[in-house]
């Protein structure tokens, strides 16, 4: 078999993308020039929260943005999930040394949370994982929070929804969502919002950045696997399907965006759409 080519040098290519071949150096330039075009489109400049998960995404999103040297405070939230959550957080630990950074971490438990008593661990987990993120970042004085949702995990979130009859949880589907300052309310930005699973997977492979290939037990069984596997077929067939439905969703985002009430939690002083927010909500329960 032959060997492919890089398009752009003479060395052996390890990935093709859009119709060009990358060796590892383009390949990573490919990477950082996805990272970089919404860094710059959203003129992102200031303290970044970065949310570690321990996993391979969020590990390829802050060593990106490590990268292109932007001003980074890294931080894990211990969901407190038995046989995952420390593993993962040693991952997040491993990863902040190898780039100089101290990680900061966050305990779940401390907040009297414990996933497990919860009927919807994962409804729960996604409220307090969003509360902490948020809170964190405005008390460490950060503009922004990063997170690592690559565009598999959007479409695939969107695409679950939607199949699922819940078009107004397509909520979010952009790679940057503006604060409130009134409201506590820190800036996210998605830096890999163009990149797909498997080029993730592999910039951080190349890297050879620390990552732990545990899934959450929570995770296994969930309709989003075989979302995704579907989507991955499509986008095998059909290049680019998975971003233009991306750009889809960002256009139908904005095209939704009205003015959403937002008050002050009156137990805790965050943002809330209601009178008491979400998380302490589930605090009480
Ligand atoms: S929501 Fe559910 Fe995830 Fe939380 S409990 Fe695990 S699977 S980690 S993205
Ligand atoms: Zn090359
Ligand atoms: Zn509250």
């Amino acid at each position: 078999m032959n060997e492919m080519k890089c398009s752009y040098c003479n060395n052996e290519a390890i990935e093709e993308a859009y119709g060009k071949a990358y060796c590892k150096k383009h390949f990573n330039n490919y990477f950082l020039g996805r990272v970089r075009s919404i860094i710059d489109k959203f003129k992102i400049n200031g303290k970044i929260a970065v949310a570690l998960s321990g996993g391979k995404d969020s590990s390829a999103c802050f060593y990106a943005l490590h990268n292109l040297k932007l001003e980074l405070v890294p931080f894990y939230i211990n969901l407190g999930i038995k046989n995952y959550s420390d593993i993962c957080q040693e991952k997040a630990e491993e990863l902040c040394q190898q780039l100089g950074y101290e990680l900061n971490v966050i305990y779940l438990a401390d907040y009297g949370i414990e996933l497990e008593k919860y009927k919807k661990p994962c409804s729960t987990c996604g409220t307090a994982k969003r509360y902490l993120m948020n809170k964190f970042a405005y008390e460490n004085g950060c503009k922004y929070i990063a997170t690592g949702h690559n565009l598999s995990d959007i479409v695939t979130f969107a695409m679950s929804n939607f199949i699922s009859g819940n078009i107004l949880n397509f909520r979010g589907n952009k790679p940057y969502l503006q604060g409130k300052e009134e409201y506590k309310l820190v800036a996210k930005i998605k830096p890999l919002f163009w990149l797909k699973d498997k080029e993730c997977m592999l910039y951080t492979w190349i890297n050879e950045l620390a990552y732990a290939e545990e899934e959450c037990p929570y995770s296994i069984n969930a309709p989003t696997i075989k979302i995704k596997e579907w989507l991955n077929m499509l986008e095998a067939e059909q290049e680019g399907a998975l971003m233009n439905m991306a750009k889809s969703l960002w256009k139908l985002e904005e095209k939704m965006e009205k003015d959403v009430k937002l008050n002050l939690c009156s137990n805790c002083g965050y943002v809330s759409y209601g009178k008491i927010c979400k998380f302490c909500k589930i605090r009480k329960k």
